[in-house]
Formats: C-alpha cells, structure tokens, sequence
C-alpha cells in the first residue's frame, strides 16, 4: 500500500527528538515523586490500540447536507489505504472495523491482505438493517430484527449470519448489532412485544457465532426512531445480552445515552456483571453529537477510563474492545482520528497515574475532597511527552498532525480518486 515514506516521518521527527527526550525525562522525575515508574506507564499505554471504523476516513454528514472532501476514499481499499497511514502515523490504531455492507469487496483474502501490508488486522463486524439496500426484498422502514413482519425479520438476521461469515474470512472475533429499530409516535409499537421479537431475531444471530466470538449489543437512546428505541439504554441492553447468554455483551457509545447519565457509572456496573462489550468512542454536547472523542469533555473520558484501570487494577477479568465512533463534517477525518486515538491512549495514560492506595483510603475514610483531588491530579498530568515517545519507539510521528500535513498524502490521493466518485460511509 502506498502509504507516507518512512524517511518523510523520520524527517518530521529529527528536529523534535531532543526535546522529547528531555521532556519526557523531566515528566519521568515528577512521576518517580509520586512513586510511579514512567517506563512502566509506558508499556502500558505502548500496548493499548483502539479500532478505527472504516467508514470514519469518509465525511460523515448529517441530514441536512454532506460536504466531501477532497480525495475521499472510493472503496473499502481506499479506506484500508487511509487507515494504514493513521496507523503508520499514530500508532494507537492497529485495527480497522468493518461495516457491511459499506465495505462489501468480491475477494475477501486480497482484503485481509491489503490488511496484512498496511500493518493492519480487523476488529469487530458492524451490521447494517438500519437502511435498505437496492434490491432487497423488504424494507426496513418499520424496523428490521424487530419488525412485525416474520419475512422482514428473517432478512435481517440472515444479513447478520453473512456479516459473521465475512468476518470469519477476515479473522474478526466479534458482531456488533445496532439497529434503529423502534417508534416515532406513542402507541406506534407494543414495547414488550417488540422486544420479545429482538430477542427472538438476537437468538437466531447469536447461535450462529463461532465459539470464540462475541455479540456486542449497542443500544441507543434515539434516532432514527425519536419517541422510544427498541434497544434503548443499558437496562435494556443487559436483559437482551442475559437472555442470550455469555457470548453476549453491551457496548457502550458515549453519545447514545440520555444527557447527562452517569456513563461511568454504567461502565462499572456492566463490569461488575461481567457485561462490558467494549466502547464506541466520541463526545457530544447534546444527544449523538459523533464529534471528536473527548474535544468537549476529556474529564468524562478520564472518568470512563478511571474505572477500567481501577477494575484491572483490582484484579477483574474484562477484555473491552475499543473503536473510534464519530462523524467528521469540518475537519479531515485523518486528522481527526489521530487526534482521537490520541485522546483516547492519553485518557487510558492519565487513569494509570491515579494513586489507587490512597483512592482507595480515601473512599474508606470518607474523605470526598481528597478522593477527587486524587482523580484531578492523575487527569491534570500533561502526559504529552510519554505519548510522543510510546509513537516514536513504534516508528511513528511526534506529532502526528504535522507530519501528516507535510506529507501532502491527502493533495496525492486528491489526485488519484476523482471527486465524482468520492463518498464516505455516510451518516452515522
Ligand atoms: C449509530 O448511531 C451507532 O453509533 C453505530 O455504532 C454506528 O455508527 C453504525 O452502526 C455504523 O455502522
Ligand atoms: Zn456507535
Ligand atoms: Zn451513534
């Protein structure tokens, strides 16, 4: 794959290394006063990677227009091509997630190694019964694995059983089922009734995993369906993932709850129960915003991840699966999904310098203020010079933007892949 020369980021890192080895020994210095070993710090964060949704390097867009960029990736090919380079760049991403069918290809095995060159392997498989394909035999307008119509329901769970076959060629371990099923007027749908019938449609998904897969239930608050969504928030989702049984689990995007839920809170209760699926990855100001992770609240993505080191820390068996989730209108979605994977390697950097002894005295002796001074000294820890140095023994750019940006890679695929025929995954 024609990604960004290994000379052009070596070029790009040169004039900084002194000073990242500088700072990074200084943040050493203060960290060793905390008792906390930076190099440990290090291979920790070294070892965390979060997946990239295929149709993120497209624009998103919303309902009321899409503004393309220039050199929008034209197939799932283009995509990998654009992947591979925020990998090459950023090291925190080595997976990419697929949708189907978005990313529909004729041959499976030249894809997983396009893959394979672009230093990348696949994460979850994502369906679509949310909108109707050319061609398909019944619609979804009136919802897909809930519907009232056994035939319509048939169809989606069949597409579910192609998206696990596809991802069983691509080595995926795992399906995530959103759907946007639900209603838009009150009496519209019979609540239990519809949720007996997802469960029904879920059983005839879940049974066809292979053994080492999972089912990661995403639920969502609202839209497209305003009034009330088949699967509609955590509570929901739990009862479908225990009805299914272990494979099963919730997946938590941060922009599909009510405002101003406590999304920590239910990361620490799905753990508990042995539920956590794994995470879609954004920020919102409002509902399902889809903007950059943590570029409104980075505490409240310290707080998610507070609660993922504290679990690992006391031991608990988990293994969340982590994915960007976002829709870049005004910005170049490289750009955006570096700096999000960063954000989210930053977030997971922070929890690990909470002092977990002294959190945990200070909860037992009920003293609030010193607890919280805790997590905000652990959050207001500028960690940039120990992200530089995890991108840097990776191969990668000590500043990502500014290597992608000197590259000129997105001026030469403008040129390789005509305008006309551009087009992201489209409006998530
Ligand atoms: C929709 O709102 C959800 O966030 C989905 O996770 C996702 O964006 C969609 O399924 C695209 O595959
Ligand atoms: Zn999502
Ligand atoms: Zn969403």
């Amino acid at each position: 794959m024609n990604l960004i020369s290994a000379d052009a980021i070596t070029a790009h890192n040169e004039p900084l290394l002194r000073h990242v080895r500088n700072d990074y020994e200084h943040l050493g210095e203060q960290l060793a006063r905390r008792h906390i070993d930076i190099d440990t710090v290090r291979q920790q964060v070294a070892a965390f990677g979060v997946a990239i949704p295929s149709w993120g390097v497209g624009t998103g867009g919303t309902r009321f227009a899409r503004f393309p960029g220039q050199g929008e990736p034209r197939n799932v090919f283009d995509k990998l091509q654009d992947c591979g380079v925020i990998q090459q760049l950023a090291r925190a991403t080595p997976t990419v997630s697929l949708h189907i069918p978005w990313d529909k290809c004729s041959d499976w095995s030249e894809l997983r190694d396009a893959a394979a060159s672009a230093g990348l392997a696949f994460d979850a498989m994502n369906s679509n019964t949310f909108s109707d394909q050319p061609g398909q035999a019944h619609s979804y307008k009136f919802g897909s694995l809930t519907h009232t119509d056994a035939a319509t329901r048939a169809q989606a769970v069949a597409h579910n059983l192609e998206c696990i076959e596809i991802g069983k060629a691509l080595g995926s371990k795992a399906l995530t089922v959103w759907i946007g099923d639900g209603s838009n007027f009150p009496g519209q749908q019979h609540f239990r009734r519809a949720f007996d019938r997802y469960l029904e449609s879920a059983q005839q998904i879940y049974a066809a995993l292979p053994g080492d897969w999972r089912m990661m239930l995403e639920h969502k608050i609202c839209e497209p369906a305003f009034y009330a969504t088949v699967i509609q928030d955590w509570g929901s989702s739990f009862l479908a993932a225990q009805t299914l049984g272990p494979k099963a689990q919730c997946l938590v995007d941060l922009g599909h709850h009510a405002p101003n839920v406590n999304i920590e809170l239910i990361v620490a209760r799905l753990i508990a129960a042995g539920k956590l699926a794994g995470f879609h990855f954004n920020d919102s100001k409002y509902g399902d915003d889809d903007l950059d992770a943590g570029s409104v609240s980075p505490y409240r993505l310290f707080l998610v991840f507070n609660e993922l080191v504290a679990a690992a820390h006391e031991g608990v068996a988990f293994d969340p699966a982590y994915m960007l989730d976002q829709s870049h209108n005004v910005t170049d979605p490289i750009e955006s999904l570096m700096t999000s994977a960063v954000q989210v390697q930053r977030s997971y950097a922070q929890a690990l310098l909470v002092d977990r002894a002294a959190l945990d005295a200070a909860q037992d002796a009920n003293d609030a203020l010193t607890a919280t001074h805790l997590l905000k000294q652990a959050f207001q820890t500028d960690v940039t010079p120990l992200l530089q140095r995890v991108r840097l023994d990776a191969g990668g750019a000590i500043d990502p933007v500014a290597a992608y940006r000197a590259s000129g890679y997105r001026q030469r695929v403008a040129g390789e892949r005509p305008a006309a025929a551009g087009g992201g995954g489209g409006i998530v």
